[in-house]
Order: C-alpha cells, then structure tokens, then sequence
C-alpha cells in the first residue's frame, strides 16, 4: 500500500532505464508520504512481473499491478518513445478506479499538455517542466481536495477550461546543487556500476529537431563543482563507485567551468572515470587532453549530419572539418572513447545530402570511431522541425522503430534507400 506511486516510462526492454527526475520527486514527497517507485521493465527482468506478447494484456497486467498498491495519486513520467503506453495505463487505471489521481510529468508531457487535455479526460495535473519547487504543494493540495488551476507549473482542467500559468522560477545553479540522488532502489549499485549525476539543465544552442531547449530552457545550468564533487565521493564511499556518468544535454557548454572540473580530479588523485555528452565546437585540443587526463573515458558527440548545408538547415552549424581533425585528436591521442551520433531523413534533407553523411561516418570509421549511432528523424513536439512538417505527417508504425545502432555501413544504406529518404525525396 502507498500513497503516492511513481512509474516510469516503460519500453518494453531489458535494459535498465530510469529518470534521474523520479528519484529527485521520491526523495522529496517521502518527508511527507508514503512513496512507492515503479519500473516495470526491471520488475519483469528480475522477474517480479511478466510481461505477454500482447499489448492489451500488458497494460493489463501493469494497470492491476498499480491499483493492488491502492495509491491515491499515481504520477507517470513521459517520454515521447514510451507515451502511448503511458496513455494507454493511465486510462486502464482510471476506467478501474475514479478516485484515484493522475499525474503526469517529464519531457513529453509538459510539450504535449494541451493535446493531452483536450484529448483525454483521465489527466488530473500535468507538470510542466522541473518540479522540484512545486511538486509537493500540488501533492498537499491534491490530497486536501484543494483548487490546483492557480498553481504555477502545473497545467489542469477546471470547469471545461485548461489552466496553465508558467513557473517562472527555474532552479539556479546553487538549487541544482542541493538535489542529489542517491537512493536509486530498486536499481542495486555495486562497485562496478556506472553511477548517474545530474550535470545541470538547458543548452544554450537551438538545433532545430531537439526539446531541449522547449522544455528546459535556454538558460544553460549548471550544478556548483563542489556538489558534483560532493556527490562522486558520497557515492564512491556508499557504494565504492568510481564510474560516474555526467547527465546534462551539453556539459561542456562552459570551457573554463570544465577546465575547472577536470583540474581538481586530476590533483585530487581518486582515478574516478567519468563521462558526459556535448557539441565538438565546444572542445579544443587543449580542454580534450584537460578531460582525457582527468578520467574522461567517453564522449557522446551529436554530429547530425555530414551535410554543410543540412548543419545550417538544422540550426546546428557544426564546421565538419574541424570537427574532423578534433576527433582525430581524440582517437589519436587520449583513451577516450567516442560515440557519435547522426539523423537522417530530416526534413528538406535531399538524397546528395544523406550521401554526405555515409561518407562521413565511413570517415569516422576509417578514423578508429567505432560507435556510430544513426537514428531516423523523430519529429518531437514543440520542435521547429515539426513545425515544418506538420501538415506532411501522417502515420506509419514502422516510423517508430528509429535508431539504428552500430550496424554496416550496407546495411544501413539498404534501410534507408528503401525507407523515408525515397518517400521524402517523391513527397
Ligand atoms: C540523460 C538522458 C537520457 C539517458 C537516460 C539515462 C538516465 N538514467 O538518466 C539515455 C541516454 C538512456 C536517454 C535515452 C533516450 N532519450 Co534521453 N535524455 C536525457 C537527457 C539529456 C537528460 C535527462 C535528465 O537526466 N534530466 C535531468 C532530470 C532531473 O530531469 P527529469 O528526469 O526529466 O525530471 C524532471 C522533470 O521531467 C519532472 N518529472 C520527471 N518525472 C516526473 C514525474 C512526475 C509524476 C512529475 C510530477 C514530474 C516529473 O521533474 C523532474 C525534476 O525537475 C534529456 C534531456 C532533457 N532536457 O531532459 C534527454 C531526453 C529526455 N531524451 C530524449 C529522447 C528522445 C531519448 C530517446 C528516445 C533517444 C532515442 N532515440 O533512443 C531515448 C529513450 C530512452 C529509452 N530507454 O529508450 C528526449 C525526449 C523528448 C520527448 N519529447 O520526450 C530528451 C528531452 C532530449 C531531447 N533532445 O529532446 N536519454
Ligand atoms: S541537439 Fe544538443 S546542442 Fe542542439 S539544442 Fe539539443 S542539446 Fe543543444
């Protein structure tokens, strides 16, 4: 039995994933009450719950799992690749018991909130955005029966009308600071686990297909030094971790910041490995062998295309031969590991301009890169993308099946030719 239940975005996989987000809400309403953390993909890994083949049966089996915890509120964290099962149990779950509160909150949702109101009757309070600083006001008001339509942040439905004011009062770098994680249960740490920080919120850049900047902000954020430092030796002495994985969507957006922060682990002598994702016009000969000294043992590089005119269309604007020398760098001489990434089938991207970006992951390939990520553009919600292509969309099932990892370049090239590039090429 709990009060409040927390589920995470399901995907179906055996492959432990989890939002840093739920822990930082668990720790917050658990002063007060009674909280219970779900995962239902874990759950059916360690076999605590099995799913079915069939999708109905599953939401099913989850809906009921849900409801014999006799919650009052239950508050679903969305993302856009696991949002129709997040739907789809919600509504399970309201069908079964009408007293039982609906939240949701996370990325998707907050993008999506007037779509989800206007469609649905079964979404008590959408979060919009961070919820640190509200989230247990709106739970106190929720349980008290209370008025929640005036409580900003946070977007419901009173007498047929959507309400939403916008909380204007974004964590700073020192909030950040006070909210770290490190209660991940039921996920286990050992000292072999690869241990999650928050980094910081929001990226100064607006590349055309990404929410980040809708759902954080511009405003790049980060988390004062000496908490993250903090939070790396708290879990080093806990658990005895030594592997820590940076989570900001561009870490690396402040040069003398990360000067500052590999400084200290180089002299601090701990041999803690880390990693974190960022933009290669951010790096530098310089700050790469800073980073390759301090532990850095990987980067994840969103490269997007090996097209100059599709880096301009997308508003990413990397220069590709620069970045080319500096992965050199990297590969040549430090121990860092690379993992690049690349779109295709982006709106207004041409067959010519597809082919820049094969030659340029053979490149990489040819470079010693040997984590080559190429995901099938996913038109996101309050995205300029989207925009573009809004009255062009419709819907295909096989268009949700969207990154391919590390397989052939002829494979990939077989995929493709015969997928969307060709359907937006004659469209
Ligand atoms: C780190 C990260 C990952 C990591 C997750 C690892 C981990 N354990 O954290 C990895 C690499 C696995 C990942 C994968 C993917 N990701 Co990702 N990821 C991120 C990133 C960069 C940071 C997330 C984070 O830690 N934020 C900090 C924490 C504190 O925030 P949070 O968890 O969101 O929680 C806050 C709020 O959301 C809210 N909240 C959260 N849950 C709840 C629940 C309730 C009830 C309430 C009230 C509030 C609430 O309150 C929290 C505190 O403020 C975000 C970018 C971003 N701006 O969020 C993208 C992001 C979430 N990812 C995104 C995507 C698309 C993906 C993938 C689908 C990519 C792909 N093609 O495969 C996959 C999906 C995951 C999967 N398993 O299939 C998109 C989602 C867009 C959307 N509209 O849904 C984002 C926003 C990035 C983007 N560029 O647009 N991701
Ligand atoms: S893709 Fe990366 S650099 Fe571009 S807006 Fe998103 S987070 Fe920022």
């Amino acid at each position: 039995m709990c009060e409040i239940l927390l589920v995470n975005a399901v995907y179906f996989s055996d492959k432990d994933s989890f939002h840093i987000g739920q822990f930082i809400i668990r720790d917050i309403l658990k002063e007060t009450y009674d909280v219970e953390y779900i995962n239902f993909d874990l759950m059916n890994k360690i076999g605590k719950l099995k799913y079915s083949d069939n999708l109905e049966e599953n939401i099913r089996i989850m809906g009921d799992y849900i409801l014999s915890r006799k919650p009052k509120v239950v508050g679903f964290y969305t993302i856009c690749n696991a949002f129709v099962i997040t739907l789809l149990t919600a509504k399970y779950i309201n069908e079964k018991n009408k007293n039982i509160r609906i939240i949701f909150g996370g990325p998707h949702a907050s993008i999506v909130y007037r779509e989800c109101f206007e469609n649905f009757d079964f979404i008590d309070a959408i979060c919009i955005g961070e919820s640190e600083k509200y989230i247990k006001i709106l739970i106190d008001k929720m349980m008290r029966e209370e008025d929640i339509s005036l409580l900003p942040g946070v977007a419901s439905v009173k007498n047929g009308k959507i309400h939403y004011i916008k909380n204007q009062n974004i964590l700073t770098d020192e909030d950040l600071s006070n909210y770290t994680v490190f209660d991940f249960s039921p996920f286990t740490l050992s000292e072999e686990s690869e241990f999650n920080i928050e980094g910081g919120r929001g990226c100064p850049f607006g590349c055309s297909f990404c929410t980040t900047s809708t759902f954080w902000g511009r405003k790049y954020r980060v988390k004062k030094l000496n908490s993250i430092f903090e939070e790396m030796d708290k879990a080093n002495k806990l658990y005895g971790i030594k592997d820590f994985a940076i989570q900001h969507d561009m870490f690396t957006a402040d040069r003398d910041y990360i000067i500052k922060f590999c400084k200290h682990l180089i002299e601090n002598r701990k041999n803690y490995t880390w990693k974190c994702s960022c933009r290669i016009d951010t790096l530098d000969n310089e700050l790469i062998d800073f980073m390759d000294m301090s532990g850095c043992k990987s980067i994840y590089l969103g490269l997007e295309s090996g097209s100059k005119r599709m880096q301009k269309v997308m508003n990413k604007n990397l220069n590709l031969s620069n970045a080319l020398t500096k992965i050199k760098h990297i590969i040549l001489n430090t121990n860092i590991k690379l993992t690049t990434s690349f779109i295709f089938c982006l709106p207004d991207e041409t067959i010519e301009d597809f082919r820049e970006t094969i030659k340029l992951m053979e490149n990489l390939f040819k470079s010693g890169v040997t984590n080559i990520q190429l995901h099938k553009f996913m038109p996101l919600p309050g995205t300029a993308d989207t925009e573009k292509i809004i009255n062009r969309m419709y819907f295909d099932e096989k268009a949700t099946e969207m990154t391919y990892l590390n397989i052939n370049l002829k494979e990939i090239k077989n995929i493709i030719m015969e997928d969307c590039i060709i359907n937006l090429a004659t469209k």
